[in-house]
């Protein structure tokens, strides 16, 4: 059976540390509720972008893991963020995609390709440094620390079911330019 996203966000709360996390999708309403006023920055209205801000991120705070929940839909409508992040190969980015097979967002209409797009194989092709799909809870359990200090660009792929809640069926949380204050208020007080 499919992981419920909210199982594995769960878990990744309790693990991720001092790390940024930069929801997208289906996971920003369960991440709100689940690591409510941490170090998040989401991507909103601009699909497909949360990888290229996770790698300035990345690239400004090198001694910062960034971690990146991005969509299936959202990483194929900007496929080309994969050779970027692989040529500026930052060791502390780890991009994890949510692959649920539909753009669950705007209706759960079938992505291109659906669940038989292999985003390891293209992430291995764009040159990240790692890259390996997850299909079992407790094979996530187990890897889910060396996800936060395996050197990057590490991809994830982790086939997930849908999410309880969308941005549509539940909007809310910051505009995209009080984030970025409220994340730097976050980093001068953490260091
Ligand atoms: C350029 C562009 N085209 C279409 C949309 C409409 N849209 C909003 S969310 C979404 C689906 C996102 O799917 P995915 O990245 O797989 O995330 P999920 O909702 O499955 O978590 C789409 C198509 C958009 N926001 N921007
Ligand atoms: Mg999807």
């Amino acid at each position: 059976m499919a992981i419920k996203p909210e199982e594995l966000l769960r878990a990744i709360a309790g693990a991720r540390g001092n790390a940024i996390c930069v929801p997208t999708m289906t996971t920003s309403p369960a991440w709100r509720t689940i690591a409510p006023d941490d170090l998040s920055i989401g991507c909103v209205g601009f699909m497909g972008g949360a990888s290229s801000l996770g790698l300035g991120l990345a690239l400004a705070m090198p001694e910062r893991r960034v971690v990146v929940f991005d969509g299936d839909g959202s990483l194929l409508m900007q496929l080309g963020s994969l050779a970027t992040i692989a040529g500026a190969a930052p060791r502390n980015l780890t991009h994890l995609i949510f692959k649920n097979g539909v753009y669950h967002t705007s209706g759960a209409q079938d992505i291109p390709g659906g669940l038989t797009v292999d985003f390891v194989q293209m992430a291995k092709g764009a040159g990240y440094r790692k890259a390996y799909a997850i299909t079992d809870f407790d094979d996530f359990k187990r890897r889910l620390p060396s996800m936060f200090s395996d050197e990057g660009p590490l991809l994830v792929e982790l086939h997930t079911g849908l999410a309880d809640k969308t941005p549509m069926t539940d909007r809310g949380g910051q505009p995209f330019h009080q984030q970025v204050e409220s994340l730097q208020r976050k980093l001068h007080k953490t260091g």
